[in-house]
């Protein structure tokens, strides 16, 4: 009997849209981790199971390998480091931009403005790159927040719909870059496991090409 390979994947959409990929792949989880609490999920695939970890957890459990493989927003790799992982995949789900936000209306040229992020380094590379100062404030959630009660000029977030940014009196200004959830893959375990783990991302990959053409 072969050793367990471990998918890690956070809940909500990463979970939602990934699931169809693995279904075209012919994998089936037992449980679904909205109903479930479960952190790991078996799957109908006896050599496969799941790991349930928040989004930005995802990275850590590959690069340490309590997870074989993992799913991860580009966002997520490029801001928490994916450096030490294997990352042969763009799955083409979950897809947002990472922009540059604002009061609906307010000036953009701010000599020095005060931008709220979760995304420090990302946001205090674009400016840099730009030779634009900004002053950045580290939030963990509700970003939107900050320029409605005074606290900072500008936002950096994940905008999909722009229903966030409107309902809350702020526009999109500029976009940083584009992001789509990506395939990590442990060195280690790739080496160990060259076939099956091989085979698995071939597999992925011809999923999320027929979810491209769908
Ligand atoms: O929630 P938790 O703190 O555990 O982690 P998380 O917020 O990072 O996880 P989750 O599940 O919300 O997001 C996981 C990944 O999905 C992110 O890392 C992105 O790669 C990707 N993704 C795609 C998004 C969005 N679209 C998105 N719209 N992640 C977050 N959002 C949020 C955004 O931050 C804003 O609050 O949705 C809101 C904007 O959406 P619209 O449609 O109103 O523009
Ligand atoms: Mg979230």
């Amino acid at each position: 009997m072969s050793r367990t390979l471990t998918l890690a994947l956070s809940k909500g959409r990463i979970f939602e849209e990934t699931l169809p990929l693995l279904a075209r792949c012919g994998i089936e989880p037992q449980e679904h981790p909205e109903s479930s609490r479960k952190l790991i999920i078996g799957t109908n695939r006896e050599d496969l199971r799941l790991l349930i970890v928040r989004a930005s957890d995802v990275p850590t459990y590959v690069e340490y390998g309590g997870a074989d493989l993992g799913v991860a927003g580009r966002d997520v790799l490029l801001e928490y480091g994916g450096a030490g992982l294997y990352d042969p995949l763009d799955l083409g789900i979950a897809r947002c931009r990472l922009m540059v936000a604002g009061p609906c209306g307010a000036r953009v040229d701010l000599p020095r403005p005060r931008v709220a992020t979760k995304f420090v380094e990302l946001t205090r590379q674009y400016f840099a790159a730009q030779g634009r100062q900004a002053e950045i404030i580290k939030l963990y959630g509700s970003m939107e927040l900050a320029p409605l009660v005074g606290m900072a000029d500008l936002i950096v977030d994940l905008v999909d719909t722009g229903n966030t940014l409107r309902a809350n009196g702020l526009e999109p200004l500029e976009t940083i870059t584009q992001i789509s959830s990506r395939l990590v893959v442990n060195k280690a375990a790739l080496k160990r496991e060259h076939r099956r783990i091989g085979a698995l991302i071939d597999d992925l990959a011809a999923a999320a090409a027929a979810g491209r053409a769908a």
